[in-house]
């Protein structure tokens, strides 16, 4: 299945149709360059009726849980899967023609085009496709007990945000994470099946096949992000030490102990990704923030559609045409009461025209504010490369299609916008410059770690190093490695703690995330230079800026129909991914932390 966090796939009908047979070559003889470009045209054809009938089971079936909309979906999935496999391996009668560029370039992403490829034999994408929706499905109706009564994630979540009862933290941690265990035995067998179909296709394992989708080859990428990782670690200690101090404070040393890692429930946030829920705990002594988005937004009378259509204004004043009538006729902008959905957020482009939607089960909060933003970068990417051929549909790499409502929100959250818009009567100066960089920090810098390690865990198991009795002592020693974090308690013997996040059931890559969190700030960086700004990079806001809105659309316009450092430069100059950006913004309170932590053990 094809990410359909950004675009439900693509299946393939096919009905009778003999992909590019009228020009194949005779046996033995090799295939020309004019067959090569003939069968990718045919290919591409193919996928788009696919895609059609996958999407709209796929928004169906995430929008109304049941038996027949997991029946209907799995099936469109596996038709999809079924053909865009049997495309990819087609396509290698044309290893070694000399074509021109372009096809030669679709033919390497008609490769890479499914997430998880299903084995070529009768039965088996049913069998993956099946899998896959049900371990979704699981995921998106999980509930359990809690104080008495049957709660949801996004309860839980509220949980995790707001109390500050280590007791009650703990329950709701260990309930939500009691959803999973059930679907370990599921999982491992989508692992071999994804696998087969991976090596089916010349890669080594589906983390290698993930691997590869960067321009690069896949061992190359792996050190790229090791290389990341390193350029951003001190400030996530930096972070994680002064963080642990004042949860000590808060908590005492029997909930929280001074060195160590932090205990994970403590941190505002199902997984520990994001912290900025806890900055009334950790914010600074003796500056208080004149200000809090949450409040703000519950206090102007914001509800989700009015959020929404905040996002759309800010996207307008870059220049961006409005949301088609269809956005807000058929997106799902709150959970429904009657029905089960998955809440997750995601972005579609339905019919790779103007069918744009977002599903989300927004709360009136500064985080949904953000995701809100999120979500409609993803739209506004889809409907900026509509116009490209079906294979180059996509963003330059995964993380820019992350990357650009994040770096929209950077500006739609800075105080100046806010004011701007009216949420926020009077911005305040300078003084609150940490206090702003510090609720950045939690949730950006808290992020990093989290982002790398996800698929780092997902590597280790496809490629085999980590079996099905390892899966959650594997997952435990990597989020102490990166994150430094501990669970709250033992887990039990059959916990499956990673099927407790949404995008290890959703079967979704996680690298982009973290790559988004880099390039976000590179994006920012390069944006608020074309609008000649001169001030603090955190303090900068490109709202109603025109011609950053006209590059950046350029930008989304390219697809992937050229390597992505090529992309990467019509907007900011720049060929690599760099964190340097991200060493700019947050220099300030990076400097403020380092006073801070002074004297203490960091690290764990
Ligand atoms: O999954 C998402 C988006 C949809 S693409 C809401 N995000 C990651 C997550 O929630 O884990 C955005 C931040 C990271
Ligand atoms: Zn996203």
């Amino acid at each position: 299945m094809k990410s359909k966090l950004l675009a439900a796939s693509a299946v393939a009908l096919l009905l009778g149709s003999a992909p590019a047979m009228a020009q194949r070559a005779p046996a033995g003889a090799q295939p020309t360059a004019a067959e090569a470009k003939a069968f990718v045209q045919n290919a591409e054809a193919q996928l788009e009726k696919v895609n059609a009938v996958a999407a709209r089971a796929s928004w169906v079936r995430a929008n109304f849980i049941t038996a027949d909309t997991q029946w209907l979906e799995a099936k469109a999935s596996a038709e999809q899967n079924e053909t865009a496999t049997r495309l990819a391996m087609e396509a290698a009668r044309f290893n070694g023609v000399k074509t021109d560029p372009v096809t030669a370039r679709k033919l390497q992403l008609l490769k890479l085009y499914l997430v998880s490829p299903a084995p070529n034999r009768p039965g088996a994408a049913d069998e993956l496709s099946s899998l896959l929706t049900k371990l979704d499905s699981t995921y998106s109706t999980g509930k359990f007990d809690f104080q008495g009564k049957q709660i949801t994630l996004n309860d839980a979540e509220d949980v995790l945000a707001k109390s500050r009862n280590p007791a009650e933290l703990k329950a709701a941690w260990e309930g939500w994470h009691s959803i999973s265990p059930v679907m370990k035995p599921d999982y491992a067998r989508f692992v071999a099946l994804s696998n087969e179909g991976a090596v089916g296709l010349g890669y080594k394992d589906t983390g290698a096949l993930w691997r590869a989708n960067y321009d690069m080859e896949p061992d190359a990428f792996a050190a790229e992000t090791d290389r990341l990782w390193k350029q951003v670690e001190p400030f996530y200690k930096n972070l994680h030490c002064y963080v642990r101090g004042r949860l000590n404070a808060q908590y005492g040393d029997a909930v929280q102990p001074r060195t160590g890692p932090i205990r994970a429930d403590l941190l505002g946030n199902m997984w520990a990704q994001q912290w900025g829920n806890i900055y009334d705990v950790v914010q600074p002594k003796g500056v208080t923030s004149s200000y809090n988005l949450d409040d703000l937004l519950v206090t102007k009378g914001y509800d989700p559609v009015k959020m929404v259509r905040t996002g759309e204004n800010f996207y307008s004043s870059l220049g961006f045409a409005p949301l088609p009538q269809t956005f807000w006729e058929r997106s799902l902008i709150t959970r429904p009461q009657d029905r089960e959905v998955v809440c997750h957020a995601s972005a579609w482009d339905i019919d790779d025209k103007d069918d744009i939607r977002i599903k989300m089960c927004t709360k009136v909060n500064a985080e949904d504010f953000t995701t809100i933003h999120h979500e409609l970068g993803h739209n506004y990417y889809q409907r900026a490369y509509k116009d490209q051929p079906v294979l180059f549909r996509n963003s330059a790499n995964d993380g820019f299609h992350e990357a650009i409502g994040d770096f929209a929100a950077l500006s739609a959250t800075t105080p100046t916008y806010l004011q701007q818009i009216g949420l926020l009567q009077k911005a305040p100066g300078a003084e609150e410059d940490i206090p702003f960089l510090l609720k950045m920090a939690l949730d950006k810098i808290a992020f990093l770690p989290f982002g790398l390690l996800v698929d780092r865990w997902r590597w280790q198991v496809f490629s085999g190093e980590v079996t099905p009795d390892r899966y959650n002592d594997a997952w435990w020693k990597l989020r102490l490695q990166y994150q430094g974090l501990t669970a709250p308690g033992p887990r039990p013997a059959d916990a499956f703690d990673p099927g407790a996040k949404y995008h290890v059931p959703g079967n979704t890559p996680y690298t982009r995330y973290f790559l988004a969190h880099i390039y976000q700030f590179q994006f920012h960086r390069a944006a608020c230079k074309q609008a000649g700004w001169k001030g603090p990079l955190h303090r900068c806001s490109v709202y109603g800026q025109k011609e950053v809105g006209e590059r950046l659309n350029t930008m989304l316009a390219l697809g992937q129909s050229q390597p992505w450092p090529e992309t990467l430069k019509t907007f900011t100059g720049e060929t690599r991914t760099d964190a340097s950006a991200v060493a700019e913004y947050f220099q300030p309170l990076n400097a403020w932390l380092t006073k801070q932590n002074r004297g203490q053990k960091c690290g764990w």
